[in-house]
């Protein structure tokens, strides 16, 4: 997997990103004509990862896709990773099925064992329908439904001994500055041993004791102690490199301790309290789709971080691994959450087709668990969400959330849990799902969808607090989790109209001198950071096929609420001076 560090002092693992392979199947008769075994001859070659949207004649294609490659493995074992697929895909190795997943922003992976050494057939079927019943997105959705393999694939060569999992949990005395470490790591032997565990922090080893293994064995490191240690803020992001080691087996990975918690009304991190200057950032770009680079991505976050943000919402989807590396690496702060967006009745008549559908909820807990289980290690996220407006007025959302949180829940305690709600409180019926989590988060479109004289921001704080406090939440923080307005880049005006520059810029500062002026809120996350492309229902609406609500257009141009935003942010993010600043050469 694509990381910023090195993940291994021994493992060998190597990426198929290249060429491939590849045909589109509109007919879909791939399967019944077993492309598996025999691909089709008349193939083309694609780059892989990317999407295929972004290949020249293809940009419209919504469907299914064939791809095949070839590796060569030493061992006879090997664990394959693809870090995205979007949306499902089934993989086989040599004609032999070796899997299948749902879902299009998480990493998966699949055991091939005994396939043995040498070279080896890869074909992967890719699908990227969309419908109102049990995919998402669905076909309403304010983002491009791109398709393709779009983040890298990975093979790992499995020797003799394998870490096919492990955990690493800490706790954290913030005054002492000590914190205690338990380890577990899972063991898939080929043989019987008898090899050193050994746990080692930033290269120094801190646990070692002999262990037998037979197969399968979870090994276990607890109550290693660590004194005097640093902690992981925005300010100083200190990070520890774990490794765990069973005979020539390791594996690499690094954390950061801190805490975060909610005090009444206040989110603290590392016991001090924190307001989220912030941006909703999709991960996407004009010319690359879902697939981007890392040099793309480290220049959105440095551009985000010289507006003077601390933190980001990862709207709507798990960003890629190098994202949350990099975060972690600078001190800025992540909400992460799974893309279920918009499941209500405004944006989806039909909505309750899919959520009364036990498969598409079935999907959306895989999905929690896949996010949690791969970012579970990231200092940098804060926040899980939950989904992104939806009816959060019902019954049936009540009951899907309850189930989220326990998967949640089942594999980490120490974050907090929040959704972007827009029931417009308070209205009738409210929301009733505000009870289940730690931050109250809410959309807001005042001064865009409503009459520009009603930009009454701070009063919508006001009404928030007390529908809060009516259905005995009034002591959680509140977030203004999305708020801003179109602009079309290089469109100006004197007048204050609508897709103009200048207005999206008014309406932003208002509406952050507002929000904080109540001192009620503890963060603000602008929509959004870059324009990005509608799905294809939404076109219409959306000048140039693209939701241009962001503060740089697709090619992060900036536009006028750029600098307005960092003359603001620099106001309340507490961290805003000590950061880089982009320097004129
Ligand atoms: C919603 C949604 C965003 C975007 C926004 C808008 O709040 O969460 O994805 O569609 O509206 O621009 O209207």
């Amino acid at each position: 997997m694509n990381r910023l560090f090195k993940r291994s002092n021994y493992a060998k693992y190597f990426l198929l990103d290249k060429m491939w392979d590849f045909v589109l199947d509109p007919d879909k008769k791939g399967i019944d004509e077993k492309w598996y075994e025999s691909f089709p001859e008349k193939s083309e070659r694609i780059p892989v990862p990317s999407c295929w949207n972004m290949d020249l004649g293809k940009f419209g294609y919504e469907g299914t896709a064939w791809y095949r490659t070839d590796f060569v493995t030493e061992e006879a074992s090997i664990y394959i990773k693809f870090e995205a697929v979007a949306n499902e895909c089934d993989v086989y190795i040599d004609g032999r099925h070796i899997g299948y997943h749902y879902g299009a922003f998480v990493e998966f992976g699949f055991l091939a064992e005994n396939i043995g050494a040498g070279s080896h057939e890869l074909v992967v079927r890719v699908n990227n329908d969309i419908n109102n019943i049990d995919t998402t997105p669905h076909p309403n959705t304010d983002w491009y439904n791109y398709g393709g393999i779009n983040r890298s694939v990975e093979i790992r060569e499995i020797g003799d001994i394998w870490i096919s999992d492990y955990r690493i949990d800490y706790k954290l005395d913030l005054e002492a500055k000590k914190a205690v470490l338990d380890i577990t790591a899972e063991l898939k032997t080929k043989n019987h041993l008898c090899e050193t565990f050994e746990i080692y922090v930033n290269d120094k080893c801190v646990y070692s004791k002999n262990e037998d293994t037979d197969g399968c064995k979870k090994l276990y490191a607890k109550g290693i102690a660590l004194e005097s240690i640093y902690l992981w803020d925005i300010y100083e992001p200190n990070l520890y490199y774990i490794r765990i080691k069973y005979g020539n087996e390791d594996i690499i990975d690094r954390i950061g301790f801190r805490e975060i918690k909610t005090h009444g009304k206040d989110i603290l991190l590392n016991g001090k309290k924190i307001l989220l200057t912030g941006v909703c950032r999709h991960e996407e770009h004009a010319d690359w789709g879902f697939s981007m680079p890392f040099t793309l991505i480290k220049r959105d976050i440095d551009i985000i971080r010289d507006m003077n943000c601390n933190s980001i919402r990862g709207s709507h989807y798990p960003n890629s691994k190098m994202t949350l590396d990099y975060l972690d690496e600078i001190g800025m702060v992540f909400w992460e959450e799974v893309p279920c967006w918009g499941y209500r009745k405004m944006a989806m008549p039909d909505h309750n087709a899919a959520l009364n559908n036990e498969k598409f909820v079935n999907r959306l807990l895989s999905m929690h668990h896949e996010m949690v289980k791969r970012d579970i290690n990231h200092p940098c996220v804060i926040l899980w969400g939950l989904y992104n407006e939806i009816a959060t007025d019902q019954q049936n959302v009540y009951d899907m959330s309850v189930k989220m949180i326990k998967v949640i829940k089942a594999l980490d305690t120490t974050r907090l849990i929040t959704y972007a709600c827009n029931q417009n409180i308070p209205a009738q019926p409210g929301d009733i799902c505000l009870g289940l989590v730690d931050v109250i988060s809410h959309n807001y479109y005042t001064g865009w969808y409503s009459s520009s004289e009603n930009e009454d921001f701070a009063a919508f704080i006001g009404r928030m607090r007390e529908y809060a406090d009516s259905v005995g939440c009034g002591d959680k923080p509140i977030i203004m989790s999305e708020f801003g307005a179109g602009a079309v880049k290089g469109a100006t005006s004197f007048e204050a109209l609508r897709w103009t520059e200048n207005y999206q810029a008014a309406l932003i500062e208002d509406a952050i001198e507002q929000y904080y002026g109540t001192g009620e809120v503890s963060g603000t996350f602008i929509w959004q950071f870059c324009d990005v492309r509608t799905g294809k229902n939404c076109q219409l609406s959306r000048p140039r096929s693209f939701n241009n609500k962001g503060v740089v257009d697709e090619y992060r141009r900036p536009k006028f609420a750029y600098e307005t935003v960092k003359g603001l942010y620099r106001k309340y993010n507490s961290k805003s001076d000590n950061k880089t600043k982009i320097r004129l050469f």
